[in-house]
């Protein structure tokens, strides 16, 4: 998989970052006065996660911050990007802060600041309170304005001494996953109601910019991280690149089109007329939502490849998870096809073509908006050896791959500032429960003991020299 002898370099100032979420590692899911997210609900229905797993204990992070703090600054990381748990801090989604969850935020950003670490905040990573759902979560439009006084809450909390902020994560996941497939909580499964969310978590995202900027210090920055899919056709044939447009406009047009360019492609509102009249959009929302970015994060895992014509018959190979409801609201004429090509244990083809692409493309779409990429990774069946070490080298030869694409990217041209590995650690992996391995840094399940991979280390020498260290096949 090495793709160059000659040394792959990173600009001085380059992040060498990890990234987690609240719900995959935090557990302590009733202390300190929090109260449920629509994922305590999800994981706690019986059939939605793989062996019923939950996020209640998860990897006792709450408890473990301190020695995963330190583990991160053995590893040379100089980047942490991780979220917040709203119902830790406002339990019921609204009214005043709780000041111990508050303390924990707090007490976390010291100990990274006090290693020379620099916090990421991702306000939501999808763990709704879950009374805001109760209320009809994101179909509802007041839920944005909920989310703004919670980003309030955070930028004033915390605005002086972490720059960088993150209002949602992959919103596509949230709207289309939750509502729509109903693989992801609140697991609803009605197509308009998901096109809602989308432009209600839209709406979110700016509100909630504006609410940081009125109380945080002017240098902070403010961003999104998007799933932004790379979508491949099959073929040139018009019908197919139809088909690549409709998916395009579903899964990143709907969310940068707003954001970037104060408006939602055509296409998309024609594509799904028959679904919705977007009577949500009300006057002035695209304004609130087309706000200056200081940044934009980039998630990616693995690219898509689409043909038209429909093929309900056969198995769906979108890698979106287990139902009979697509996330993909007026598109049942299009077909996803599996990628050529080795795939990482969540059936997911290892492409870092894919990820240089993503990045030019958003280096066009976006001129001189410094980019990162706040998520990449890849899961593995690792197992501890007899003295207890973890070999990875399919995810030394995944993390080589695609940071070698983030450098020939820089070299094109686009202005990356950084990388966050997904994840940190093993964690809960969603619907696939503690299944999936995606850390660097393996969990025993049983003694929550942590041990860096082999990944682990080798990443710590890239962050460490700002080079990539070779790959041993
Ligand atoms: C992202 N899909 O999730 C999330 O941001 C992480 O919390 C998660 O652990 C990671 O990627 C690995 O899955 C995704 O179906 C989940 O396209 C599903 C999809 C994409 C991203």
């Amino acid at each position: 998989m090495t793709e160059s002898v000659t040394p792959v370099t990173f600009p001085p100032a380059f992040l060498w970052g990890a990234a987690t979420s609240a719900y995959q590692i935090e557990g302590a899911v009733r202390e300190d006065g929090r109260t449920p997210s629509i994922w305590d609900t999800f994981s706690h229905t019986p059939g939605k996660t793989a062996g019923g797993d939950t996020g209640d204990i998860a990897v006792d992070h709450y408890h473990r911050y301190r020695d995963d703090v330190a583990m991160m600054a053995d590893l040379s990381l100089n980047a942490y990007r991780f979220s917040v748990s709203w119902s830790r801090v406002q339990p019921t989604g609204r009214g005043p802060a709780v000041q111990r969850g508050l303390d924990f935020y707090r007490r976390l950003v010291d100990e990274l600041l006090a290693k020379g670490i620099k916090p990421a905040i991702t306000l939501y990573h999808w763990d709704l309170p879950q009374e805001l759902e109760d209320a009809g979560g994101w179909t509802e439009r007041d839920t944005a304005f909920r989310f703004a006084e919670y980003a309030g809450i955070m930028g004033e909390a915390l605005g002086d001494r972490v720059e960088q902020w993150i209002t949602l994560n992959e919103p596509w996941c949230s709207a289309f996953l939750g509502y729509c497939s109903g693989v992801h909580a609140p697991g609803r499964t009605d197509q308009a109601a998901a096109l809602r969310a989308a432009h209600h978590l839209n709406l979110a995202h700016g509100l909630s910019a504006s609410a940081l900027r009125a109380v945080m210090p002017a240098r902070n920055t403010v961003a999104v991280s998007l799933n932004s899919s790379v979508v491949r056709t099959v073929s040139q044939d018009p019908a197919d690149l139809a088909a690549a447009r409709k998916i395009d406009d579903l899964a990143n047009g709907i969310f940068h089109g707003p954001m970037l360019h104060g408006a939602y492609p055509e296409t998309l509102l024609e594509a799904t007329s028959s679904i919705t009249d977007w009577s949500c959009v009300q006057p002035g929302d695209l304004e609130t939502i087309h706000q200056p970015l200081d940044a934009l994060g980039l998630n990616y895992y693995t690219p898509a490849l689409v043909s038209a014509a429909s093929d309900t018959d056969g198995p769906r190979a979108d890698g979106h998870g287990e139902s009979s409801y697509s996330p993909w609201p007026g598109a049942d004429d299009v077909t996803f096809h599996q990628t050529p090509g080795d795939r990482t244990e969540m059936g997911w083809t290892i492409d870092p073509t894919g990820l240089h692409e993503l990045i030019m493309r958003y280096n066009r779409e976006a001129p001189g908006l410094p980019l990162y990429v706040t998520e990449n990774g890849a899961a593995y069946d690792d197992k501890p050896d007899a003295e207890g070490r973890v070999h990875d080298p399919e995810r030394i030869a995944y993390l080589h791959g695609h940071l070698s694409a983030v450098r020939r990217a820089i070299a094109d041209g686009a202005d990356v500032r950084g990388y966050y590995l997904w994840s940190l650690m093993d964690n809960f992996e969603w619907a696939y429960g503690y299944e999936k391995r995606f850390g660097a840094v393996y969990v025993d399940y049983t003694t929550l003991a942590r041990t860096p991979k082999s990944s682990a280390l080798w990443y710590a020498g890239a962050a460490r020299t700002g080079e990539l260290p070779p790959v041993q096949d």
